[in-house]
């Protein structure tokens, strides 16, 4: 199995981070370590969090990793980070890996997520040039490129983005919370040159955590080597099957998206396209 590296926060409410995270690569056979990054009494989308940002604990991890074991993972997929500090710590420390998998979460819906300040987008740029992998929302993206967030666009101005983010090392943007249609949603991705798209219907909800089980199920597939048209769309299709569970389940969204009962069919899922892809 995959050894794959989660560093992201410890959200004690609201199902976001490390919560779906973790759930989500045991499901599709993905084996789990962690670096938390910050302790939360809830996610940030609930009033007055508590919040315990482990700067030096990360410190310690990561040296003690260093000194005293040999690791080497087969991916590293970061997600939130409470303060600058740790990015470049982060960054001093990189424990070996084939694939540095980065999602930028810092905002949504045109907006910094609370207690982020104005630079933290550039200090997160840093991360994201190094990264095989990026997984920005479209608000990450524009703040990545410190440039305005459109309200409409076109094929042509998601390309133009998909471009300027990519580089030499970063081969694979995926850009979530795309919609060229109405009632529809979706990602567009370059990948090695190449532009792909795939879709969903559109729920007028907001949902914590979204961003969370994209990043982790894609990175899953993508170590595990399927191909990324089929990684994108198997995601959207998991994603809407949780966020319909979660409507009709009336409970209230901020305490986060109700996956657990596609787990099954996940897990299913997954076993026939890594037959699938081994078979060709
Ligand atoms: O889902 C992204 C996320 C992760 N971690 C924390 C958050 C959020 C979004 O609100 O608050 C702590």
């Amino acid at each position: 199995m995959k050894q794959l590296l989660v560093v992201n926060d410890l959200s004690c409410l609201g199902k976001v981070a490390i919560s779906v995270t973790l759930p989500i690569l045991a499901t599709t056979q993905i084996e789990t370590h962690l670096l938390p990054t910050v302790l939360l009494s809830a996610h940030t989308g609930f009033p007055n969090v508590y919040k315990h940002i482990l700067t030096s604990d990360l410190e310690d991890i990561l040296h003690h990793w260093k000194e005293n074991i040999d690791l080497t993972f087969d991916a590293i997929l970061t997600g939130y980070f409470g303060h600058k500090e740790q990015i470049k710590l982060f960054l001093d420390h990189l424990p070996d890996t084939d694939l540095l998998i980065v999602d930028p979460v810092m905002a949504d819906n045109g907006k910094l997520y609370s207690g982020f300040p104005h630079d933290y987008p550039m200090v997160l740029k840093s991360l994201c040039d190094k990264a095989d992998i990026i997984l920005p929302n479209l608000t990450e993206a524009c703040l990545l490129l410190n440039k305005p967030i459109p309200d409409q666009y076109t094929q042509d101005d998601i390309l133009n983005i998909l471009h300027a983010l990519s580089n030499e090392k970063t081969q694979t943007v995926i850009l979530t919370g795309i919609s060229y249609e109405q009632g529809k949603i979706g990602v567009a991705y370059l990948h090695h040159g190449v532009y792909g798209y795939c879709d969903t219907k559109y729920i007028p909800h907001y949902f914590s955590g979204t961003g969370d089980i994209c990043s982790a199920l894609i990175s899953s597939l993508l170590i595990q080597h399927i191909p990324i048209h089929q990684a994108v769309q198997t995601t959207l299709d998991f994603i809407i099957a949780c966020l319909d569970d979660t409507l009709s389940s009336k409970k209230n969204t901020l305490y986060g998206i109700v996956f657990e009962k596609q787990l099954p069919n996940l897990s299913k899922h997954i076993q026939l396209l890594k037959g699938y892809s081994h078979e060709k």
